[in-house]
């Protein structure tokens, strides 16, 4: 599939190179990224990219959609499988739109609603001032609680009671625990309130029942395909029927043009894999290898925001080792030495959100590629190293070393030349 580019492009050619040994060469601890199979990439680079669908399946506005059909109609039945949900929108291009349609479909403009505060682990669209979702509505944040650094559904309630939301939000981008969605309907039940969960980077543990699943407790739910579920770079709503009509009129023609039909193709087949049982086993050990990980660091001295982790990922703290508001440059030294992570405000951050005291890692690129508990251990202590010696050149070299040599024992899509 390259050959054409190789030809037609040279510099995109070169800079695809580069980034397919950055991948094959790095441990890749991102938590909301991954890999996707052959199939899923394959699927992404076809045809449907040149077709326009607006509307949904069986009611289009333009004509030889018949075949786009197809795929649209393969992703919803799939997708309703995988969740067990009454009704799906596949079409949101990704989480953030994803998140607005919702809004757009249950609030007005300036109505209240609740979700977690970005520092302490929320989304920008959970209400942060600079987007949206803070700008047109009315957002009353909930927290963690200071000492225990979980979430406090007492004092959830407590605000709830108090602005009686239209909506309440739960969801997380960096909180490392499970959360109990039955006890946000509960809340929500009480205020007669939208619950909406979010859960973009746990919905592959959802799926399998590896984290409970938000379905039974919320009236809609968002996700993106590309996190823990290893689909393409996209979105999807999942909802009651009762609210089929409104979001589904909110996605399109509320928001969005016509669905990326490649897109819709490639997560009809990303689905398909999540319904097999070796996703299954697949989502177990990524939890399986997060708490090994999260061992792995504090067995070396790291401490970790709740002092763990029961899902796909770990906040590092900083700051307990005088390394307060250095994300930035823990993040570049681990680079350096070939682990990715992102810098990340850690609950309450005592520096800034621009140089905050977190580094923020995950496991679900990582199994992907295989790498097992084992293996947690030896990143761990290297990730450790790192920390204590983020401006000596000479370590951060010798762990380069010590990950291209865990790397060479995993090698990423084995039976795919990707540059052919
Ligand atoms: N950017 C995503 C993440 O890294 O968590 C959230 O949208």
């Amino acid at each position: 599939m390259m050959d054409s580019i190789e030809k037609a492009d040279s510099e995109v050619y070169e800079a695809i190179k580069k980034e397919v040994s950055r991948i094959r060469d790095g441990v890749e601890l991102i938590p909301s990224e991954n890999f996707v199979s052959k199939a899923v990439l394959q699927a992404y680079a076809t045809v449907f990219t040149n077709k326009y669908s607006e509307g949904y399946p069986h009611k289009r506005y333009y004509g030889g959609n018949e075949i786009a059909d197809i795929i649209e109609d393969l992703a919803i039945a799939r997708a309703k499988k995988l969740f067990k949900c009454e009704h799906v929108n596949v079409q949101p291009y990704s989480g953030s739109p994803a998140n607005m349609a919702v809004f757009f479909a249950l609030l007005n403009l300036g109505d209240k609603f609740m979700g977690l505060d970005l520092n302490c682990g929320g989304h920008l669209t959970h209400g942060s001032s600079v987007n949206f979702s803070g700008k047109f509505y009315k957002c009353f944040h909930y927290n963690v609680d200071k000492e225990t650094e979980l979430l406090d559904y007492d004092e959830i309630k407590k605000i709830a009671v108090k602005e009686k939301p239209k909506l309440i939000l739960s969801g997380l981008t960096a909180y490392p625990r499970k959360i109990d969605f039955k006890a946000f309907k509960e809340i929500a039940d009480e205020v007669n309130a939208y619950h909406m969960a979010d859960i973009a980077h746990i919905a592959g543990l959802c799926a399998t029942g590896v984290h409970e699943s938000p379905i039974p407790y919320c009236d809609v739910v968002t996700t993106t395909t590309h996190k823990t579920l290893r689909g393409p770079r996209g979105a999807m709503i999942m909802c009651k029927e009762e609210l089929a009509q409104a979001i589904d009129k909110a996605v399109f023609p509320g928001l969005q043009g016509g669905p990326h039909d490649h897109v819709n193709a490639a997560k009809a087949v990303a689905f398909k894999e999540a319904l097999q049982p070796e996703y299954g086993e697949y989502t177990k050990q990524i939890v399986k290898n997060a708490s090994a990980l999260a061992d792995s660091l504090m067995e070396n001295g790291i401490d970790l925001v709740t002092g763990g982790t029961d899902n796909h990922l770990i906040l590092i703290k900083l700051n307990t080792k005088g390394l307060e508001g250095k994300g930035k440059d823990v993040q570049n030294a681990l680079e350096e030495a070939g682990i990715y992570s992102n810098k990340n405000t850690i609950p309450f951050e005592p520096a800034s959100p621009f140089n905050p005291s977190g580094i923020r890692i995950g496991t679900p690129a990582v199994t992907t590629r295989g790498f097992k508990e084992s293996d947690m251990k030896v990143i761990g202590k290297c990730i450790a190293k790192v920390i204590n010696k983020y401006e000596d050149k000479k370590v951060i070299s010798m762990v380069r070393g010590e990950i291209l040599e865990l790397c060479s024992n995993y090698p990423l899509y084995p039976d795919f030349d990707i540059l052919r």
